[in-house]
C-alpha cells in the first residue's frame, strides 16, 4: 500500500441506498490501487484494509454500510469492475450494492445508458439502467448445493434450509418459527447469528469450501403446493400484496439487509428452480423485512440459473472522505 506521503487521504464518495440498503461508491477508487477485481480483493482483505475500516467505521461510516471501489476495466467488452465490501471485509458480489454504484455512476454523468457489463471478483455481470431509473443486473449463474439440511441450533432447536449460492453463500430457511417484522429486528438478527453458528458449527460449507456467511429467513406467500400460506402465529404476520415472499437477511458482519438482498434473492431463485416452482421468465417479488422489493427472474445458460434483480437505488450524498493519519482514532500503516 502506498499512502500519500502522510498528507490527508481525500476520497471522492458517493453514497445511495437501494431499497433501504446504503452503499458507498468509491467512485475514483482508491489512490495506487488497481488491478483485477480478484487482486483488488485481495489488496482490501489484506494491505489496505486499515484505509477500508477508516472508510466504513465509525465515525466515518457505519455498520451496515456497503462499500464499492470502482475500476478501470481489465476484460474485453466491460464498462468497470467493482469490489464489494463490508463492515468486517470483501463480499463475492452484491446486488443491491450494483444497482447502486450503476444508479451513481449514471447521476454522475460516467455512464451512459443501456446495458453495462461489470467486472466481479466471482464473475461479470450485466445491469441495466431503465429509463425509469430502475436498474437490472443478471447476475452471476446461482446453484443450490443443498436442499434441505437440518442444523441444530442450541436453545431453539432443529432448523431446516437450503445452502445456495447467488454470488455469495446463504442458509436459507422457512421453518424457524419467527414473525419477519421491521420492529422485530433485533430478535431477528440475534437469531440468525445462532443459526449461522450452528450452520459453522456443523461444518457447513458451500462447495468451494467458504463459509456459509449469509442468514436468509423466509416467509413464502404460498407453500411449495401452491396454497397460500396462513401467517405465523397469532402475529397476523403476512407478506405484502403481490409479493412472493418476505425476507430477512443476516450480513456476514451481523448487521441486517435493509433491502431484499441481490445475491440473497438470488439464490433463492435457484432454489425455486430446483424445486420445479419458477418457471423461466417468470417474476419472482421478494420484500424484505422493511416491506421494499426486488424482482427476480431468470434464464438458463448452458445448464446454468441465470437470475436477473430488478430495484431501484437514489443518491443520498455527494462528498469526500477524509482519512488524516494523525487522526489518533486512524492507523494506516
Ligand atoms: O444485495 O447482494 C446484496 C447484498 C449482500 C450484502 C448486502 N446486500
Amino acid at each position: 500500500m502506498t499512502l500519500p506521503n502522510h498528507a490527508p487521504l481525500r476520497l471522492r464518495c458517493v453514497d445511495s441506498h437501494t431499497e433501504g440498503e446504503p452503499t458507498r461508491t468509491l467512485v475514483d477508487g482508491l489512490p495506487g490501487l488497481a488491478g483485477t477485481p480478484c487482486e483488488v480483493r485481495a489488496a482490501i482483505d489484506g494491505t489496505w484494509a486499515p484505509v477500508v475500516r477508516a472508510i466504513m467505521h465509525e465515525p466515518r461510516g457505519y455498520a451496515w454500510l456497503v462499500g464499492a471501489v470502482v475500476l478501470p476495466p481489465t476484460a474485453p467488452g466491460a464498462s468497470f469492475g467493482v469490489v464489494f465490501f463490508n463492515n468486517i471485509g470483501t463480499l463475492g458480489m452484491c446486488g443491491h450494492g450494483t444497482i447502486g454504484v450503476v444508479r451513481t455512476l449514471s447521476a454522475l454523468g460516467r455512464l451512459a445508458a443501456g446495458e453495462h457489463l461489470i467486472e466481479t471478483p466471482v464473475g461479470s455481470v450485466v445491469a441495466h439502467m431503465h429509463a425509469d431509473g430502475r436498474v437490472s443486473v443478471r447476475n452471476v449463474p446461482s446453484r443450490v448445493t443443498h436442499r434441505r439440511v437440518a442444523v441444530e441450533v442450541p436453545g431453539h432447536g432443529v432448523v431446516h434450509g437450503a445452502i445456495a449460492w447467488g454470488g455469495n453463500w446463504f442458509f436459507i430457511c422457512h421453518d424457524h418459527g419467527q414473525a419477519i417484522a421491521a420492529d422485530r429486528v433485533q430478535e431477528l438478527t440475534a437469531f440468525c447469528v445462532r443459526v449461522r453458528a450452528a450452520c459453522d458449527a456443523a461444518g457447513l460449507r458451500g462447495d468451494d469450501g467458504s463459509p456459509i456467511d449469509h442468514v436468509e429467513l423466509s416467509i413464502d406467500a404460498h407453500d411449495a403446493a401452491g396454497h397460500p400460506s396462513h401467517p405465523l402465529g397469532d402475529s397476523g404476520q403476512h407478506v405484502g400484496p403481490g409479493a412472493d415472499a418476505r425476507t430477512f437477511v443476516l450480513c456476514p458482519g451481523a448487521e441486517w439487509d435493509r433491502s431484499p438482498c441481490g445475491t440473497g434473492t438470488s439464490a433463492r431463485v435457484a432454489c425455486l428452480v430446483a424445486d420445479g416452482r419458477l418457471a423461466p421468465g417468470a417474476t419472482w417479488v421478494q420484500e424484505s423485512v422493511l416491506g421494499t422489493r426486488f424482482e427476480a427472474t431468470y434464464d438458463m445458460v448452458g445448464g446454468e440459473i441465470v437470475p436477473t434483480i430488478t430495484g431501484s437505488a437514489h443518491v443520498t450524498f455527494d462528498g469526500w472522505i477524509v482519512i488524516d493519519p494523525a487522526d489518533p482514532l486512524v492507523r494506516l500503516v
